[in-house]
């Protein structure tokens, strides 16, 4: 393989990705990341400038893209616009670098026949109902998308589809579930929470917090994305999770348990608009195909271990922090959403 692009390096997945591969293989990296709000370089920080180089630009830079992609033997696709709430606020930079972004990606990976890894997200599947003892997604699962977010991210796994049909592009799609773990932004539940307890503040929880979502240790995801792009057969698509789901209700109150705190210190807020209800992924191709599997299974201590980061790390988080409350508190003072509350 040797020579691998990833996009969206300096976000929470990219980042996590790049160190794991540092760490378990010999491949040179070449990250290719805009450095939006979500971007943060530090996260890239003590890896080996002989093996890892940055590059400062945008996915849908179709002369950058081409360049780059031109000496690459494979782009491992991770940018995107990640965050539902902010889709709702704003979904324009969502079509713009999810979809576009994306089809720029192909376009350059297909002129030079380049060895693709799109990764997307379990959302594309849409919901299990309230209450719902449905059976998990899993790779012949109907595309169902709620959000902006996942609508993008559902076209654009779409592209990816009929890159490798209709052009024969040498690509694999990996969709998977919650990722959490350290360098995630803190915008997202699980950091929120506890920079939250952090800072003295109160966690704040959508609705009633009835919702479900199957959680993955960051490093799980990065070995399973590695593993698909070394072993992974071309044209496929494999769901990647853990078999860890929890009630957002039950993730608030492990991580109040675990920072000292009573168990029911924390706020209901307004739910999300179209929130959906529950996500389950069936990860028995991945296990069984290319014996994957999740080191972090014990999900207390992986949330331990988070913990400790976000404690020790708060020069990282700190100003995005600012940023991401002073979005929460908007929207909260205006009234979102008013019809849900
Ligand atoms: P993130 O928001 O933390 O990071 C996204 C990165 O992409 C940032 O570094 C940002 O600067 C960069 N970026 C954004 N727009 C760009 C553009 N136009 N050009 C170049 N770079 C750009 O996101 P994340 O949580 O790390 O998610 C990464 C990928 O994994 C996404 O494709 C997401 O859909 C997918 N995914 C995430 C999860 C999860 O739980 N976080 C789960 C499944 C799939
Ligand atoms: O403050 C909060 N309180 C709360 O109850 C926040 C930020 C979220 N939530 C709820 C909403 C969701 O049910 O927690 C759950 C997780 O929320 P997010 O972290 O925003 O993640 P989600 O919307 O589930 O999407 C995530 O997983 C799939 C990632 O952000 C996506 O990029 C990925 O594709």
């Amino acid at each position: 393989m040797g020579r691998l692009i990833v996009t969206g390096g300096a976000g929470f997945l990219g980042a996590g990705f790049v160190h794991h591969v540092i760490r378990h293989t010999d491949h040179h990296v070449t990250v290719l990341d805009a450095l939006t709000y979500a971007g943060n370089r530090a996260s890239l920080d003590g890896l080996p400038a002989d093996r890892v180089a940055f590059v400062h630009g945008d996915i849908t830079d179709a002369p950058l893209v081409d360049s780059l992609v031109s000496r690459a033997d494979a782009v491992v696709h991770y940018a995107a616009e990640s965050h539902n709430d902010l889709s709702l606020a704003n979904p324009r930079p969502f079509v713009d670098t999810n979809v576009t972004g994306t089809f720029t990606l192909l376009e350059a990976s297909r002129t030079h026949d380049v060895r693709f890894h799109h990764v997307s997200t379990d959302e594309v599947f849409g919901d299990l109902g309230e209450g719902s003892d449905a059976p998990a997604f899993t790779e012949d699962s109907p595309y169902r998308p709620s959000s902006p977010y996942s609508a993008t991210k559902a076209a654009s796994d779409m592209l990816v589809r009929a890159w490798i049909r209709s052009f024969g592009l040498r690509a694999t799609i990996s969709n998977c579930t919650n990722s959490y773990g350290p360098y995630q932004h803190v915008e997202k539940f699980i950091p929120r929470q506890i920079t939250q307890v952090v800072r003295g503040e109160r966690p704040k929880l959508y609705g009633s917090g009835s919702h479900v979502r199957d959680w993955i240790h960051a490093d799980d995801h990065s070995a399973a994305v590695l593993a698909i792009l070394e072993r992974g057969r071309i044209g496929e698509t494999y769901l990647i999770g853990a078999d860890c789901e929890r009630t957002n209700r039950e993730v608030i109150e492990r991580i109040l348990a675990l920072m000292g705190q009573p168990s029911d210190a924390y706020d209901h807020v307004a739910d999300r608009p179209g929130h959906d209800h529950r996500y389950a992924i069936d990860a028995s191709k991945l296990r069984e195909e290319l014996g994957w599997m999740p080191r972090h299974s014990d999900f207390d201590e992986g949330l331990s271990a988070t913990i400790d980061w976000y404690r020790t790390h708060e020069s990282w988080w700190s100003a995005a922090k600012d940023s991401a409350e002073k979005f929460y508190a908007a929207r909260e003072g205006a009234g979102f959403p008013a019809d849900t509350m």
